[in-house]
């Protein structure tokens, strides 16, 4: 059996030569042999984060990570999990993209908690600080999932909690991208209430994060 290296490669070499069909059978080869989607969203993401490399070194250009993103995003449209789970008293929750344009993590973990059996509003990607704190005052909102793919963006959120305070909104915040994958204490630097490496794992945070919001 292929260890999780080589099909990352393999996987990473098919979105450069943006070959869908190739792309598409190591996805389903993966799933076949009893994969989870973890399983799978970890091999996205990691060929996607080499991609970026070769990016920010000049090795790869922009429109093959943009097509790179797109077969992912289709990709994993196909196997998100679809299991239905009614859920009773969730608090009110929201996901965002504060401010840059890297939606398919947002998308991710939006489906999974919504496979999960839980309402969430989707507030969209590229948002100021000051849309989503009005946002998220107007829609009082107790859980706020954010997302961000950039640093600039990931160290914003430590004002924007500052910004829903002095509206005396004081939400759960759960956040989550490369950023915070890359450095580990990040969340705790812009002050979050929790983090998320990857989407598989979101459910759990949010049952422990609601004990707290009971
Ligand atoms: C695909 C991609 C793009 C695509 C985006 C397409 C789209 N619709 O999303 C395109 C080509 C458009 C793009 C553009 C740009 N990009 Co870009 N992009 C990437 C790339 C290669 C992959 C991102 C991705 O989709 N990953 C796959 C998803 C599934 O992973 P994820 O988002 O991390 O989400 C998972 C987890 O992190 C977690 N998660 C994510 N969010 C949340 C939230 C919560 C609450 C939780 C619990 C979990 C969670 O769960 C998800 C699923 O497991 C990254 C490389 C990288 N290292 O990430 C660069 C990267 C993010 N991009 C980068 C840059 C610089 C740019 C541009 C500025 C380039 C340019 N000069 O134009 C623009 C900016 C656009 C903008 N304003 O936002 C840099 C950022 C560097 C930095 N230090 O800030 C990176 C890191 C590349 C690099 N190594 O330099 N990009």
């Amino acid at each position: 059996m292929k260890n999780i290296d080589s099909t990352v490669l393999e996987f990473e070499k098919a979105l450069l030569q943006i070959n869908r069909m190739r792309a598409a059978e190591i996805f389903e080869q993966c799933h076949a042999s009893g994969k989870g989607f973890e399983e799978l969203e970890l091999i996205a993401i990691q060929s996607l984060e080499n991609i970026g490399d070769g990016w920010e070194s000049g090795t790869i250009s922009l429109s093959q990570v943009y097509m790179s993103g797109v077969i992912c995003e289709e990709l994993i449209d196909k196997y998100l999990p679809k299991f239905q789970i009614k859920r009773t008293d969730i608090p009110k929750m929201a996901i965002a993209v504060l401010l840059d344009h890297h939606a398919l993590g947002k998308r991710i973990v939006y489906s999974i908690l919504r496979a999960g059996g839980f309402e969430i509003m989707d507030f969209g990607q590229g948002l100021s600080v000051e849309e989503l704190v009005s946002k998220t005052v107007e829609n009082q909102i107790e859980i706020l999932l954010i997302s961000t793919l950039m640093l600039p963006s990931a160290l914003k959120v430590k004002i924007m909690k500052e910004q829903l305070a002095s509206h005396g909104a004081t939400p759960k915040i759960i956040v989550g991208g490369a950023p915070f994958r890359l450095d580990k204490n990040l969340w705790l630097t812009v002050g979050a209430d929790a983090d998320g490496k990857n989407a598989s794992n979101i459910i759990k945070t949010i049952e422990v994060l609601m004990k707290g919001v009971e």
